[in-house]
């Protein structure tokens, strides 16, 4: 699929040090230890109704990642995926009585736009469901030569049991887990299948709904499948981190994993998985299904500054849930004002330390909280006439653009 425009990255005079994130699977903050480029997958999105604030914010979070990474001197390969076939694209095309493939169409691009407009660095390889068939088909293979694979009527599942690590990238205890599989796509009542927690890995064709040809008979693939086939073709296995928000740890991520470490036995699907929290609106997790959406492009035809969102966005850390209120976006733009302000006057405070410090919090589980703490010190110290650094401006806006993709 096409990927969207990069913006200019200007290149700092210092590294950032090494990076560390929270990672689901191990509880605990890990260095992460490129080998080679930096591997990055995150989970994209199902393109009915793009881009709410929540989507953002995981984009977002792994752009800083992405950031982070190149600061600190690492190529980074990014692969990104778009659920372009999937229930509740076909559900919402019929309900609005458009084209399936109009729609996703029409999301995508809205999505790409909005991205673009808030400077977040394009995936490399930015890869769809439909076009990654011939992929998804080459792994169920795979697995149904690992014996992992069975049918109820014309559709394959992927027997859990099979991956001796099922569990771990979630640690969530079986009823946990059932509660989740139902809440979140999965059929866990379905009768015929092995283990109530067994995924489709391929679905069947049903009367209305679109089709391919398989060796196991015309359908469509599985969601977690979809996943875990792109990253190892684009990335292959023990890739850095897998991305995503916190609603995708399970099923999702464990499911995608547990078909890769089944299909490629003795490595790991990921070396850590690191999740965005949920953004809320009025009280309740931003959905689709519930409709509290705030989205990015219409705040954008409201002729909200871009940054103003980016900034909003990057006041708050990524792992805790928050709420998104209106004030907080013009908070941001006040604030904004004022870095532009600062910026404009050439001279100003010692830049330094302050580039040392936004490259640092970044480095430690992303905290742009802290990083733009440091820079608005800044803004404070330079608006009341510190000028003690003659190229502060032009250091300080190459940092924000590179570090925190602020571009004033
Ligand atoms: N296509 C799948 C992933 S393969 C999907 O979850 N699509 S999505 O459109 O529902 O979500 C896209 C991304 O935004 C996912 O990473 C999801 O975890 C994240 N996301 C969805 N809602 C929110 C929210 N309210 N707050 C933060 N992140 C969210
Ligand atoms: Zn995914």
């Amino acid at each position: 699929m096409r990927t969207w425009s990069t913006p200019h990255v200007p290149v700092l005079p210092v590294a950032g040090p090494p990076v560390s994130l929270f990672d689901a699977r191990s509880g605990a903050l890990v260095e992460t230890r490129p080998e080679g480029p930096a591997r990055l997958y995150v989970c994209g999105i199902t393109p009915y109704d793009a881009t709410h604030i929540g989507h953002a914010a995981t984009y977002l979070a792994f752009d800083l990642l992405n950031r982070a990474w190149r600061n600190a001197g690492h190529d980074v390969v990014y692969v990104q995926n778009v659920t372009d076939v999937d229930d509740p694209l076909l559900e919402r095309a019929t309900k609005v009585h458009v084209d399936w493939v109009e729609l996703a169409e029409r999301e995508t691009q809205l999505f790409r736009d909005d991205m673009t407009a808030l400077r977040v660095l394009p995936p490399e390889h930015y890869i769809g469901a439909v076009e990654s068939i011939p992929l998804v088909i080459t792994l169920i293979e795979r697995l149904q030569e690992a014996g992992a694979v069975y049918s109820v009527d014309t559709d394959l599942y992927f027997s859990v049991t099979a991956d001796e690590a099922f569990g771990e990238v979630s640690g969530l205890d079986r009823d946990q887990m059932l509660t989740l599989f139902a809440e979140r796509g999965g059929d866990p009542e379905r009768a015929g299948k092995k283990d109530p927690l067994d995924c489709v890995l391929w679905r069947g064709e049903r009367p209305g709904e679109p089709a391919w040809d398989s060796p196991f008979g015309p359908g469509r693939p599985g969601w977690h499948i979809e996943c875990s086939a792109i990253a190892l073709e684009y990335l292959g296995m023990n890739f850095d981190v897998q991305g995503g928000g916190t609603d995708l740890v399970f099923p999702h991520h464990e499911m995608s994993a547990g078909e890769a470490q089944v299909a490629h036995p003795g490595s790991a699907y990921a070396k850590a998985y690191a999740h965005q929290g949920m953004v809320g609106y009025d009280g309740e997790k931003m959905s689709k299904s519930r409709g509290n959406l705030v989205f990015v492009s219409a705040l954008r035809n409201s002729e909200v500054d871009p940054m103003a969102i980016r900034l909003t966005l990057l006041r708050q850390h990524y792992r805790p849930d928050w709420e998104w209120t209106d004030d907080k976006l013009w908070n941001a733009v006040d604030s904004l004002a004022a870095w532009r302000t600062a910026l404009s006057l050439g001279a100003g405070a010692d830049a330094a330390p302050v580039v040392d410090e936004v490259l640092a919090a970044l480095a430690d589980d992303l905290d742009a909280p802290r990083a733009v703490a440091a820079v608005e010190a800044w803004v404070e110290a330079t608006n009341a006439g510190d000028d003690s650094d003659p190229d502060a401006g032009a250091s300080i806006g190459n940092l924000i653009d590179a570090a925190l993709g602020l571009a004033l």
